[in-house]
């Protein structure tokens, strides 16, 4: 063996068991939605680790894992990240997004309140590192969005395995995150995920999503 490496280890699954697995986390993964309406109930604070450590084991660049997750239960901060996206949403919705943008988004009924940021019991604000600061010395990462996007993707799975439900809120622009959280010159904001559990009245915008046929295309 080579000396840096380690045996691979994860079950593998002959054909018949392989297709009903495959489709089976198909079928849990759509019924996956983003949610906007959350219950108070609280979460506790070693699940929400697990599903960051979850979100951490993704694959990165040079497995440079260059992420930070602010995770906020404090009702104190959740107020202010409240207010702060407020102002900018209203902006947002009142001129800062064009016609063709709020048309797209009518069915989602969204608008610049954010009731959510408040009531969810937690609320993850996934970080990008575009570096590292290591003994006072810069050190590059690598395909940085590419990995803070899939770390985000294993975030959103991990939530939903567990029952809980999420929404990838994006206010606009961010740097509100950065000043109240007090992250470093390296560190910018990527996603502010709320997690908890659905309201008991939680509703969802009816959509269709793609079939195969839309989104895959076979050469085989
Ligand atoms: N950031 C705004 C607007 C918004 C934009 C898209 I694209 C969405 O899919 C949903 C909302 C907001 O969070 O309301």
């Amino acid at each position: 063996m080579k000396e840096n490496f380690i045996p691979y280890e994860n079950p593998t699954y002959e054909t018949e068991e392989l297709k009903k697995i495959a489709a089976e986390f198909y079928k849990q993964m759509d019924r996956r939605r983003s949610v906007r309406e959350y219950s108070n109930k609280p979460v506790p604070k070693e699940v929400i680790q697990n599903l960051i450590m979850t979100a951490s084991s993704a694959p990165s660049g040079a497995h440079k894992q260059p992420w930070t997750f602010c995770a906020v239960s404090s009702a104190q901060m959740k107020a202010k990240l409240r207010e702060a996206a407020e102002k900018e949403e209203y902006e947002n919705y009142h001129g800062r997004m064009s016609e063709e943008w709020l048309a797209d988004l009518a069915k989602f009924e969204t608008d610049w309140n954010k009731e959510f940021l408040e009531v969810a019991p937690w609320l993850i604000i996934v970080c990008k590192k575009s570096y590292d600061i290591i003994d006072g010395k810069k050190k590059k990462n690598y395909y940085v969005l590419e990995s803070v996007g899939i770390a985000s993707g294993f975030l959103l799975a991990a939530i939903h395995q567990a029952g809980l439900v999420s929404l990838t809120h994006t206010p606009s622009p961010m740097n509100f995150l950065t000043k109240i959280l007090g992250r470093p010159e390296n560190e910018k904001p990527f996603l502010l995920i709320p997690v908890g559990y659905p309201a008991e009245d939680a509703e969802v915008p009816k959509l269709e999503r793609k079939s195969a046929d839309d989104v895959i295309v076979w050469y085989e």
